[in-house]
């Protein structure tokens, strides 16, 4: 029987998904569109199987074939990102960042990570999370005066408080990280160096960000964003760590893995090897700095003045309307951004005073300069009048209009 008739309120649901992810704009830095064969993978048989354990050290009898599937997927993956060693279980990016922490932590060391409140992820120290209530957690943030990471300042923070483990990496941050003065900085204070590189991963596999595996002693990312893959999670270690990392994955937090998303996870690794691959994620780039530079124009304030990367933040302030009061307008309007708080933003996370908006999943659609400047005058016109919801719905037809000439079921990727 077909989901249709056996559930139909949840075929409706799905059916609707599908209609908004095609007729939006998708601007969500973390968000993308996966190929048609991911989907496929993760719709497939692998998820009826338990596979506790490792590549022939599993649990369970019948783990012929995942053992082959998981071993695929770690080749490819040491692989891609040139690294000794690699763990596709972790279900998540959190999930892989806590199984680091575990393997060489103890509960009440302390971690320096860069705050949530300029760029940071929760889980690299924040307070709602565990990173923050297990860990002693400190926070850099950006500098004051250029909103640029300050590595003389965050050598100074480790110099004084001698965290166990550093944390690079960043939700929000439009500039390229310099991992080597990380490393210098971790080696000063004889701290671990972890390198969340989740957002930018697509950009370092294509070689267009550097890349932190020679550097840091853990490097996680989810495999999701810019690396258009399934949702999930990954490590890259050092040969040194390799033990400890396996078992802080499983048994240490997790328990059978998900074979589908691993298997997933391999085809997107196969897809990011290609020459394809790394002309997507150069476009992303060069879609970011011209939206972000058409938006400037416009008269909004870039924070740090642009961006190197997928993502950049607006500073919505001298426009007289808060990051929450953007989001809600331009969802009306069928474009997809995420309230964000900008750099020493006075307002709160509920509130804030800044969107963040990302190139990947547009760029998915083929999207190029010209339609980044289409964008930008749909966004300006909708966030001129945010409470005017006739203009949005009219906004919303031409953002409708756009994304069938970018239509998700003609890609052929
Ligand atoms: N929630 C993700 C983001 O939007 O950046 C990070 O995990």
């Amino acid at each position: 029987m077909k989901l249709e008739d056996r559930d139909k309120e949840m075929y409706d649901l799905i059916k609707l998904e599908e209609e908004r992810e095609e007729h939006s704009l998708i601007l969500i830095a973390s968000e993308n569109y996966v190929d048609k064969e991911i989907l496929e993978v993760q719709g497939s048989v692998l998820t009826n199987k338990y596979a506790e354990g490792y590549p022939s050290k599993r649990y369970y009898s019948g783990c012929r074939y995942y053992d082959d599937i998981e071993n695929i997927a770690i080749e490819r993956a040491k692989t891609l990102f040139k690294a000794e060693h690699a763990n596709v279980q972790p279900h998540s990016g959190s999930s892989a960042n806590m199984a680091v922490f575990y393997s060489v932590l103890n509960f009440g060391d302390t971690i320096l990570g860069m705050d949530i409140a300029h760029g940071g992820h929760l889980t690299h120290g924040s307070k709602v999370s565990f990173s923050g209530r297990l860990y002693k957690a400190l926070g850099y943030t950006v500098s004051k005066r250029d909103e640029l990471l300050d590595y003389d300042e965050i050598r100074e923070i480790a110099l004084r408080e001698k965290p166990k483990m550093i944390i690079t990496g960043a939700s929000a941050y439009p500039r390229m990280i310099d991992f080597m003065k990380f490393r210098e900085i971790a080696d000063q204070v004889g701290a671990f160096l972890m390198a969340d590189i989740a957002h930018i991963a697509g950009l370092v596999t294509a070689g267009l960000h550097q890349s932190p595996v020679e550097y840091a002693d853990f490097v996680t990312t989810t495999t999701h964003k810019t690396l258009r893959g399934p949702r999930g999670g990954l490590i890259l270690c050092k040969k040194e760590f390799a033990k400890k990392i396996d078992s802080a994955v499983f048994p240490g937090i997790q328990g059978g893995p998900l074979m589908h998303v691993i298997a997933a996870k391999a085809v997107a690794f196969k897809n990011a090897m290609s020459q394809e691959f790394v002309s997507y994620q150069d476009q992303i780039i060069k879609n970011a700095k011209h939206l972000s530079m058409c938006m400037e124009k416009c008269g909004y304030r870039i924070v740090s003045g642009g961006t190197d990367n997928h993502l950049f933040l607006v500073d919505l302030t001298s426009k007289g309307i808060t990051g929450n009061e953007a989001q809600i307008a331009l969802e009306r309007s069928g474009i997809m951004v995420n309230k964000n708080l900008i750099p020493f933003d006075t307002k709160g996370p509920n509130i804030t005073s800044g969107i963040r908006i990302g190139t990947p999943a547009v760029t998915t659609r083929k999207m190029k300069e010209k339609e980044m400047e289409t964008i930008c005058d749909l966004i300006d016109r909708a966030l001129k009048d945010v409470n005017n919801k006739s203009l949005h719905l009219e906004i919303k037809d031409e953002v409708k209009a756009l994304c069938k000439d970018f239509s998700l079921y003609s890609l052929n990727h």
